[in-house]
């Protein structure tokens, strides 16, 4: 059984990250409005992949409030992956996630992690722009970009799925 890998879920606040984990464990939409997140959830999810090996997966969902972006960079510091996540209906949650970066490149064991970038809330039609998602992918290492809904569902899954595939790769080439 290989270690587990350890993926960190970061964003603003109620950009609906707590109901996107909860749609990928659980596949469905949570029915009542989840506790907002204070200093962060921990998830373990076992996996099975398609060529039948099992991976365990010890998810770090952040919660967004300031005060908590201190204990972000140690709790971050050895993670495999990073998802970053906003709602396109809130332009700010998008902004925000540079200095989600900057707090994250504190960390003090820094190894390269595999960096997704993930819009939710595709279910209200509003779509991020183009350009801005270009630019950001760009300037920082984002691996894939995903939009999701943990409404519809679409995407909850793979998101994570690919996440897990990435890392594998990356450990393969270490
Ligand atoms: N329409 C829509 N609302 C969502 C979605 N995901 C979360 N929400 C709502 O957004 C709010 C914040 O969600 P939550 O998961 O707690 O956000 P977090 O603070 O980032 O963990 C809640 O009222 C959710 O019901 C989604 O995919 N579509
Ligand atoms: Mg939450």
């Amino acid at each position: 059984m290989e270690k587990p890998l350890k993926v960190v879920i970061a964003g603003e606040k109620h950009v609906g990250k707590s109901s996107l984990v909860h749609r990928f464990i659980h596949q469905q939409f949570p029915l009542k409005d989840l506790y907002s997140t204070v200093g962060f959830d921990f998830t373990v999810k076992n996996l099975t992949l398609e060529d039948g090996s099992n991976v365990t997966l010890h998810l770090f969902d952040f919660g967004g409030e300031p005060s908590f972006r201190m204990i972000f960079p140690q709790y971050a510091s050895d993670n495999d992956g990073l998802i970053l996540a906003f709602d396109p209906s809130r332009e700010e949650t998008f902004d925000a996630l540079h200095e989600w970066i900057r707090v994250y490149k504190q960390r003090k064991h820094e190894k390269e992690s595999v960096n997704f970038l993930v819009s939710t809330k595709s279910d209200l039609g509003v779509s991020p722009s183009p350009l801005k998602i270009n630019d950001f992918r760009n300037q920082y290492p984002i691996d894939q970009y995903f939009q999701t809904s943990a409404v519809t569902g679409e995407n909850a899954q793979l998101v994570f799925q690919k996440m897990v595939e990435a890392i594998r790769k990356k450990h393969r080439k270490r």
